[in-house]
């Protein structure tokens, strides 16, 4: 219900979810709902890959090149690339000769693979592993996880949508729609605004058990300091272990699947069915590849620096070059041809994470910068397209052909994305959130910690004051 859009009070109306979580068919089937709603095929054009886009100063203009030899010439040019959705596959010796089924969790096929009978080795424990090893162990002959960092998880507790709790939420819509968006994460969870540390231990045993019971994301709002307090975040830390140790039967797999060396939550909290559960069939393996590094895939499977393992299907669920690696991927030019690759280097630069200076009238939905990966992304996204059509109409209106960023608001933004960053214990953990997943990318915490609804009326201030820290043109 509150995973969905929100500009149109008839869709919302009309469509039914039939779970808590939907699974990747319904939200496909939404998608397509809502493309077809509101007649936007029209204006997509499908399987084409932007390879450029530069900014003309004389004309004032963006020309957009396309793999397809398309060339667009536009006012404006909106970045609406994702922030999950450029694969990543590390930089394995021998990845190519594998001789098997060779899969990546982020393009999996839409038709599903049935991995009955197969032996199966998959690389990486995030979110997707997480989602994806309890079903295919029940399929496989054999399926062995390579974990290099293992992650907090949540039961997810999904159940079938209560046609009750539907009803509920729909005549209220607007008010859950308010909320959302004024809230810190773009969706309402019960907030603790106490210390962990300012409770007794039962009472604290007793909340977290709670929220395990009640299943998803909202665990890592159990106390107010958890994302800023080490000893708070313990405290949290211990009941997982303790969790993961009655689940898993085996004491030594337990204690490789438990968390030691990041807070909880700096890397995303994981939501799962049946995940721990699933290492204590005699069909799956847990192999520690921190301690014993994978060196080589080979035809037949992978070595490690401690054995090798066959297996017929290969699956890569190691994640994204994250917030910035579509933007990049795509030759980005604006005043004096300067690229963004190399305006970047140092890690991404932005202001409000929507705009960069010398970039005139480019813009990037839920770019690096704004509270995008840490917030419920369709809020943070609508919130985005919202401000930037207001923003051209503002200029339409004014007779304005540009609007760029100065420079010293720029600056004053990333020193402030920074500031409230390291104010928590993001920064702690080797996450996609600061780059280092991906080998040579810059270590920058990227997303705006400062909350959702703190960012909105951010937002909505630089526009009331006449779009502050911007030049029109
Ligand atoms: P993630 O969360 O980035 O997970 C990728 C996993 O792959 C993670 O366990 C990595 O271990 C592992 N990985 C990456 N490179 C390697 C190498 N070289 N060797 C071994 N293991 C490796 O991606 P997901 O797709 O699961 O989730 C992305 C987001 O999508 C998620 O956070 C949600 O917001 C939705 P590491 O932790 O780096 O040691």
């Amino acid at each position: 219900m509150d995973y969905s859009f929100s500009f149109s009070s008839q869709l919302e109306q009309e469509w039914e979810w039939t779970e808590r979580y939907a699974s990747q068919p319904e939200i496909l089937k939404y998608a397509n709902h809502v493309a077809d709603r509101f007649d936007l095929k029209r204006d997509i054009q499908f399987e084409t890959q932007v390879v450029s886009a530069a900014f003309d100063e004389a004309a004032r203009r963006w020309t957009v090149r396309t793999d397809r030899g398309d060339v667009v010439s536009a006012r404006f040019c909106i970045m609406a690339t994702g922030c999950l959705s450029d694969l990543q596959v590390p930089p394995f010796k021998g990845v190519e000769t594998f001789a098997g089924a060779r899969y990546h969790t982020g393009s999996w096929p839409h038709e599903g693979v049935d991995f009955t009978g197969r032996r199966v080795g998959i690389i990486g424990t995030g979110s997707s592993a997480i989602q994806s090893i309890p079903i295919i162990a029940e399929q496989a002959a054999h399926l062995y996880v390579f974990q290099r960092t293992p992650n907090y998880s949540v039961p997810a507790r999904n159940v079938p949508m209560d046609p009750d709790y539907q009803r509920r939420w729909k005549a209220q819509y607007p008010q859950h729609r308010q909320d959302a968006r004024e809230s810190r994460v773009g969706f309402v969870i019960e907030r603790n605004d106490v210390s962990a540390l300012s409770v007794s231990a039962e009472e604290r045993k007793r909340e977290y058990e709670k929220r395990w019971q009640r299943g998803g994301l909202g665990f890592a709002a159990t106390y107010l300091d958890i994302q800023i307090s080490q000893e708070a975040n313990d405290t949290a830390a211990a009941f997982f272990r303790e969790k993961i140790h009655r689940i898993v039967r085996d004491p030594a797999v337990a204690e490789l699947l438990t968390p030691k060396t990041y807070p909880l939550g700096t890397k995303r909290l994981c939501v799962d069915t049946g995940y721990y559960d699933t290492f204590n069939r005699d069909n799956v393996t847990l192999v520690d590849v921190r301690s014993a590094p994978i060196e080589e895939i080979t035809p037949d499977g992978l070595r490690t620096a401690a054995g090798r393992y066959t297996f017929d299907s290969l699956i890569f669920a190691t994640g994204f070059d994250a917030m910035t690696g579509a933007l990049l991927r795509i030759d980005i030019r604006g005043r004096g041809g300067m690229s963004l690759k190399d305006k970047w280097t140092g890690g991404p630069r932005t202001y409000l994470g929507l705009t960069v200076a010398g970039f005139p009238n480019l813009f990037a939905i839920t770019g690096p910068g704004s509270p995008s990966v840490l917030s419920n992304m369709i809020v943070s996204i609508e919130q985005h397209v919202d401000w930037i059509a207001d923003c051209m109409a503002h200029l339409r209106a004014q007779g304005r052909t540009t609007i760029e960023a100065t420079r010293e608001s720029e600056d004053a933004w990333v020193d402030h994305v920074n500031e409230v960053g390291h104010m928590t214990l993001y920064p702690k953990a080797a996450s996609w959130y600061t780059g280092a997943n991906v080998p040579g990318k810059p270590r920058v915490f990227m997303p705006y910690v400062g909350g959702v609804g703190a960012y909105r009326l951010k937002c909505d201030d630089v526009a009331a004051k006449g779009y502050e820290g911007f030049r029109l043109g």
